[in-house]
């Protein structure tokens, strides 16, 4: 759970620390954010931004147990091939027109049933000691698989600081809606495009799950705006599009919320989309997947291969028809 900061008589660090920071501080300050979320560090006797700790910084994990051993997918290849239709369809897309994407500064709201709700910035929620890094298989519904590493919390942090009231069975999200800026989103709303934001939600439970993290970083940098900046959801054992990028709003429900796949095609992405081999997509088979870096194809894993952890929160339904 906890991290620490690479010693302090590491040479490597200790060379480029001062100015990273003094760099990073300034881009911080002009950008209007306050130092309130800055950590001390001891060595050095400044406050800094907590963000700059991942940037500035090489952070060391303390391995997780929730944390897959199989090999990493190189940083290159996480970070070029994407799903981000707010920057377009294609994969290349996010990456090209990641600019597009203003996270500075982001605030997130969390609201709806709930006794506690709040503003938060994002640096409320980055502070090095409280990070985690997570390697996780991660499923696209479209066949192709990757291992990343994500640094993030978990979600039921925020969850416990909400305080949901008893009738709160589902969390709802909300992505950024900037049509002036994101290129994907500048068709007319219902005009046979997407509905925008994209939304995305969870059931209760499976937001509370200690497998569920919002993520902020990976590999040791803060997140590329193409992989969601500066906060987005991770759930390893569904289906990629459920983790909903760049999120802007939590909010807490009663009822199932609408989804962004599901309100366009219903036949073919459900609410729960539990990554699952057995149950094909209408146009295509989920048996295999293709690691991106591998050429032979994997058999795909029931709960892409998490079901340990989570299988326990369906028993009793059929997932055929909750898919
Ligand atoms: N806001 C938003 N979130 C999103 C998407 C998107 O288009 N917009 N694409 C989803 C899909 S289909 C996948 S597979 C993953 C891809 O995450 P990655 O690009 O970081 O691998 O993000 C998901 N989250
Ligand atoms: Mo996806």
């Amino acid at each position: 759970m906890l991290i620490r900061t690479r010693r302090r008589s590491d040479p490597a660090r200790s060379e480029i620390t001062p100015k990273a920071i003094y760099q990073r501080r300034r881009e911080f300050l002009r950008a209007g954010v306050g130092l309130g979320a800055g950590l001390a560090l001891g060595g050095l006797g400044m406050a800094v931004p907590a963000t700059a700790a991942l940037r500035g910084f090489e952070l060391d994990f303390e391995p997780s147990d929730y944390s897959t051993d199989e090999s990493k997918t190189p940083y290159e290849e996480i970070t070029s091939y994407n799903n981000f239709f707010e920057m377009g369809p294609g994969k290349g897309d996010p990456k090209t027109y990641a600019d597009q994407l203003k996270t500075d500064p982001w605030t997130i709201k969390v609201d709806g049933l709930c006794d506690n709700p709040g503003e938060y910035a994002v640096e409320d929620f980055i502070s090095p000691w409280s990070l985690e890094e997570r390697i996780y298989r991660m499923r696209c519904v479209e066949g192709w698989s990757m291992v990343i590493p994500w640094i993030g919390f978990e979600l039921n942090r925020i969850i416990d600081k909400a305080e949901p009231r008893g009738d709160a069975r589902y969390v709802a999200f909300e992505s950024i809606y900037d049509p002036d800026n994101l290129r994907g989103q500048r068709r007319r709303r219902g005009s046979g495009g997407l509905q925008w934001p994209y939304t995305e939600g969870l059931r209760m439970d499976e937001a509370m799950h200690p497998l569920t993290i919002l993520a902020v970083g990976l590999y040791d940098e803060v997140l590329p705006n193409q992989n969601g900046a500066p906060i987005r959801l991770v759930v390893p054992w569904k289906y990629g599009f459920k983790s909903i990028k760049s999120i802007k709003h939590i909010r807490f429900v009663e009822d199932e919320p609408p989804t962004l796949w599901n309100q366009a095609q219903p036949d073919e992405y459900g609410f729960y989309s539990n990554v699952n081999p057995d149950v094909d997509h209408p146009r295509w088979s989920q048996r295999t997947e293709r690691r991106i870096g591998e050429f032979r194809r994997r058999r795909t894993e029931m709960f892409n291969g998490y079901g340990d952890e989570v299988a326990s929160m369906y028993e009793g339904m059929d997932l055929t028809e909750y898919f």
